[in-house]
C-alpha cells in the first residue's frame, strides 16, 4: 500500500484535436519539447495536430497513459520553483510490437501530415561514423524481409509504401533526434532500405516525401520514482507518467514540409530557418558534447548529476575551458548568436540544482554520441593545427568507462549498443596504451585518420586518469 498518494488518478479534461501526427519513440523528451510546442501552436493558432504516439519497444508508457487519456503534468524545473502543466495533445499510444499492422494503418491514414520521430541515434541503423544504413542490424535483416517491421526507417519505409499504393501524398519525416544533419541521415536510411525493397518505392519517395532537419533542446531527465510521488503530491492526482524539464527550450527546424502542411509552431517560439546546420554543430557540440565530456569524467570522478559535477569548481573550470579554447574555436555561429554568451547560459543550465539529470543516464550510448559531439571538433582541431586536451582526456573517460570497472574497483553498468564489444576490447589488452590502442580499432566510432591522430595524446590521458583518477585529471587540468 503506498502511503501519501492521491487515489484519484489524473484525467483528461479537454479532447484532444483530431490527430495530425504519428510520434515514433514516445520518450520523456519528446512529451517536454515536441508536444508542448504543438500543444501551445494548436491554442495559438488551431489546426488538426493532435498526436498520436507509438512505442517502438515496450507497452510501458501505453500502460501508464492510456488510464490518463493519454494525459500527463510536465513539470518546469526552475532554480526559483516549480511550474506543472497538464499536457492533452496526446490522444493515443500504439505499441508496434503487439501490433505492427495497426500502427501501419494509422501512419497511411491521410488525416496524418507528419511523423515526428525520437527513437535515439541508435534507433537509426545506422553506422554512426559515415551514416550509411547498417545492413547487418538485425533489426533492418528482418524488415527486408517482411512487410511487418520492427525499426523506425522499416516502418516509415512500408507506410510511406501504403500511401503510395493508395494513391495518398507522403507524410513529412521529422526527426527529434540528437543528431548532425538529422534530416540528411533519416533520409538517408529511409531512400536505402526503400530501395532494397522496391525502387520505384524510393524513387517516389525521394521525389515526393520531406525531411527536414531539426535541432531540438531541452534538458529532460528520466523520470524517476520520487517524480512520480512529488508530482502527485502537486496536482492532487496520480500521474504514472510525468515529466520534469528545464525552463529553457529551442526548436529550430527546417521550413521544408509536403504540402506546407505543419502547425503553427512559429507562432509559439520555434525557429523555421532555411539552414538548420549551424544550428545543429553548435548544440551538438557545445551542450552535448560537454555533457558527454562532463558525465564520463564526474561519473568516474564520483559525482551522480550534471548539477552535482559543475558545482565542483574544478569541474566548472573544464568546462568552459573546453568551450573557451576547444570547441568555440572550431565553430562557425549562426548568424546572430555569440557562442561566448550562448557557453554562459549553457553553464547556468547545468548549475540549475532543480535538475536531477544524472551522469550515467548521459554517459549511455557514448558510442552512438561520440562521433558527432565530439570526435567531429577534435578532426577539424587538428586538421587547423589547434590541439584539444580537454576532449582528449574526455574520449579517454569514455574509454576508462566502458572498460566497465570504476575507480574503487565497483561494476559499472555500461549501457551501450557496443556494450559487449567494447568491454571485450578492453579487456584483450593487459596495460592501458593497448587498451586505448583496441578502443581505436573500432570503426563504427573512429574514422582510421583520426585514430592515428589521437592515439599518443589518448594514451597519455588515459594513463593519467589510471594514475591519478579522474578528479585529480580534471584539477589539474590546464594548470
Ligand atoms: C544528453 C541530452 O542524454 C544525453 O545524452 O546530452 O539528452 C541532452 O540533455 C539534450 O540533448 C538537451 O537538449
Amino acid at each position: 500500500m503506498e502511503v501519501g498518494l492521491p487515489a484519484e488518478r489524473l484525467s483528461r479534461t479537454r479532447s484532444a484535436p483530431v490527430a495530425g501526427i504519428v510520434h515514433l519513440g514516445l520518450g520523456a523528451f519528446f512529451r517536454a519539447h515536441g508536444a508542448i510546442y504543438t500543444e501551445e501552436a494548436v491554442t495559438a493558432s488551431g489546426g488538426n495536430w493532435g498526436i498520436v504516439g507509438v512505442s517502438l519497444q515496450s507497452g510501458t508508457m501505453r500502460d501508464a497513459l492510456k488510464p490518463q487519456g493519454g494525459t500527463y503534468i510536465a513539470l518546469e524545473l526552475a532554480p526559483e520553483g516549480r511550474k506543472p502543466r497538464h499536457v492533452q495533445i496526446v490522444s493515443d499510444v500504439l505499441v508496434a510490437p503487439e501490433d505492427p499492422q495497426a500502427v501501419l494503418e494509422l501512419m497511411a491514414d491521410p488525416a496524418i501530415r507528419i511523423v515526428t520521430l525520437t527513437v535515439t541515434e541508435k534507433g537509426y541503423c545506422h553506422q554512426p561514423s559515415t551514416g550509411a544504413l547498417n545492413l547487418s542490424h538485425p533489426d533492418i535483416a528482418h524488415d527486408l524481409s517482411s512487410d511487418l517491421p520492427v525499426s523506425a526507417p522499416g516502418f516509415l519505409v512500408r507506410a510511406l509504401g501504403l500511401r503510395r499504393a493508395r494513391g495518398l501524398r507522403p507524410f513529412t519525416v521529422l526527426t527529434c533526434d540528437n543528431l548532425p544533419e538529422n534530416g540528411r541521415v533519416v533520409r538517408g536510411v529511409v531512400l536505402e532500405l526503400a530501395r532494397r525493397i522496391d525502387p520505384a518505392l524510393a524513387d517516389w519517395i525521394a521525389a515526393e516525401a520531406r525531411f527536414p532537419a531539426t535541432m531540438v533542446d531541452r534538458i529532460v531527465p528520466a523520470t524517476k520514482p520520487e517524480d512520480i510521488a512529488e508530482v502527485a503530491a502537486l496536482v492532487g492526482a496520480q500521474d504514472m507518467a510525468p515529466v520534469m524539464h528545464e525552463p529553457f527550450r529551442q526548436w529550430v527546424i527546417e521550413d521544408d514540409f509536403v504540402d506546407h502542411a505543419r502547425p503553427d509552431w512559429g507562432a509559439v517560439g520555434a525557429q523555421l530557418v532555411k539552414d538548420v546546420t549551424p544550428f545543429e554543430h553548435m548544440k551538438l557540440r557545445m551542450l552535448n558534447g560537454t555533457h558527454s565530456s562532463l558525465a564520463y569524467l564526474g561519473y568516474l570522478g564520483g559525482h551522480e548529476t550534471i548539477s552535482d559535477t559543475v558545482a565542483d569548481p574544478a569541474y566548472a573550470r573544464f568546462v568552459k575551458a573546453l568551450w573557451q579554447d576547444e570547441i568555440i574555436p572550431n565553430l562557425a555561429a549562426p548568424e546572430g548568436v555569440s557562442l561566448s554568451d550562448y557557453a554562459e547560459a549553457l553553464f547556468a543550465r547545468y548549475a540549475n540544482p532543480a535538475i536531477r539529470h544524472r551522469t550515467w543516464q548521459i554517459a549511455m550510448d557514448g558510442s552512438q554520441k561520440l562521433p558527432q559531439r565530439i570526435l567531429g571538433t577534435l578532426a577539424e582541431a587538428i586538421a587547423a593545427g589547434r590541439p584539444c586536451p580537454g576532449l582528449i582526456l574526455a574520449v579517454a573517460a569514455w574509454m576508462r568507462y566502458v572498460g566497465g570497472v570504476d575507480e574503487a574497483g565497483q561494476p559499472i553498468d555500461v549501457k551501450d549498443p557496443l556494450a559487449e564489444r567494447l568491454r571485450a576490447l578492453s579487456d584483450s589488452a593487459e596495460g592501458g596504451a593497448d587498451k586505448v590502442r583496441a578502443l581505436l580499432t573500432l570503426r563504427e566510432v573512429f574514422p582510421p585518420e583520426l585514430a592515428a591522430q589521437i592515439e599518443a595524446p589518448l594514451v597519455a590521458a588515459y594513463e593519467t586518469l589510471v594514475a591519478k583518477g579522474a578528479r585529480a585529471a580534471v584539477e589539474e587540468f590546464g594548470q
